[in-house]
């Protein structure tokens, strides 16, 4: 099986992991999960970590063949659309966004709003296969986190984003609209089934402890040391999911992200002043815990 190269980019303000995958026979790549920086407090947008990545692509002689979203975050801003105006290469994620779409277009009251995936130029099924110069990218539906979840694997490697976290760091939360904890479980199985010397590939990682940030795990070493999934059955992930759910606070910038992040990453239009605004609705999470 081949290789391919996987350089990480770690975000510290929001947790993220950003990949480059790459071909090293033909120095074709693929961008997962970009960030587009954000501060809410400023209401400033940056693009410190896409730059960042565009400079690691230039000087490794690489090509972007793909742009990819796992999932549409609720945690950041994907900068997708930012590379694609950078690169030309194209924007791609999970075919079920469009019933995320629709979640989000309830809550953000936009009738208007084209909920067809068209803000992508490629939405993958599950099962699909595309390449990444020569080597073959599969997608694996994983739901649960959000209803359009999407791993890629390429050759070992799994690009698993909120699913597992590190073994230490358990799983992803599954109480967005449209999540599901006994879903995840069965995306967590699925990824399990990989071999077990799969390079896993997380999409967070909040550094229990105050450790180093660390992404990648394996899939023996997930099935050994992640409480979360060994030893359990599908009840007992359900309900220390769902307990642990009730826990957390939603995302800060939940409200801000998804509605960029519906829009395949695109800001919103600026208005006749040239400034853009986001649109927060107010009491449309009910029963999310305070901090
Ligand atoms: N404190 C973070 C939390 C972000 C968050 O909820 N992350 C999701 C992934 S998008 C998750 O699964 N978190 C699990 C956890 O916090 O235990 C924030 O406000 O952005
Ligand atoms: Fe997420």
């Amino acid at each position: 099986m081949r290789k391919p190269d996987v350089a990480a980019f770690y975000d510290a303000r929001t947790g993220s992991v950003q990949y480059v995958v790459s071909d090293p026979a033909t120095r074709q790549c693929a961008i997962i999960d970009p960030v587009l920086d954000f501060d809410e407090k400023s209401g400033s947008i940056a693009t410190t970590n896409a730059d960042i990545i565009l400079e690691h692509v230039a000087t490794r002689g690489l090509t972007v063949e793909w742009i990819l979203d796992t999932h549409p975050h609720a945690d950041h801003f994907s900068a997708a659309r930012y590379l694609r105006a950078k690169t030309g290469a194209p924007t791609a994620i999970g075919e079920h966004v469009v019933a995320v779409q629709r979640i989000w277009k309830q809550i953000y009251n936009w009738p208007d709003f084209p909920c067809d995936g068209s803000q992508w130029d490629r939405l993958f099924r599950d099962g699909e296969a595309f390449n990444i110069g020569q080597l073959e990218a599969r997608v694996l539906h994983s739901p649960g986190h959000t209803l359009a979840s999407i791993s890629y694997i390429v050759g070992d490697a799994a690009f698993i984003h909120d699913t597992l976290f590190m073994p230490d760091s358990g799983s992803a939360r599954a109480d967005f609209p449209g999540g599901s904890a006994s879903a995840l479980w069965t995306s967590i199985e699925a990824i399990l089934r990989l071999p077990d010397e799969t390079r896993l590939f997380t999409g967070h990682d909040y550094r229990p402890g105050g450790r180093q940030p660390l992404w990648e795990s394996s899939v023996a070493e997930q099935k050994a040391g992640n409480p979360h999934v060994a030893g359990k059955s599908r009840a007992d992930f359900v309900a220390l999911r769902e307990a642990r759910d009730k826990s957390l606070p939603m995302p800060k910038l939940i409200l801000h992200a998804l509605q960029v992040n519906i829009r395949g990453g695109e800001l919103p239009v600026a208005e006749d002043n040239g400034c853009r605004y986001l649109k927060i609705p107010l009491d449309a999470l009910p029963g999310a815990k305070w901090d």
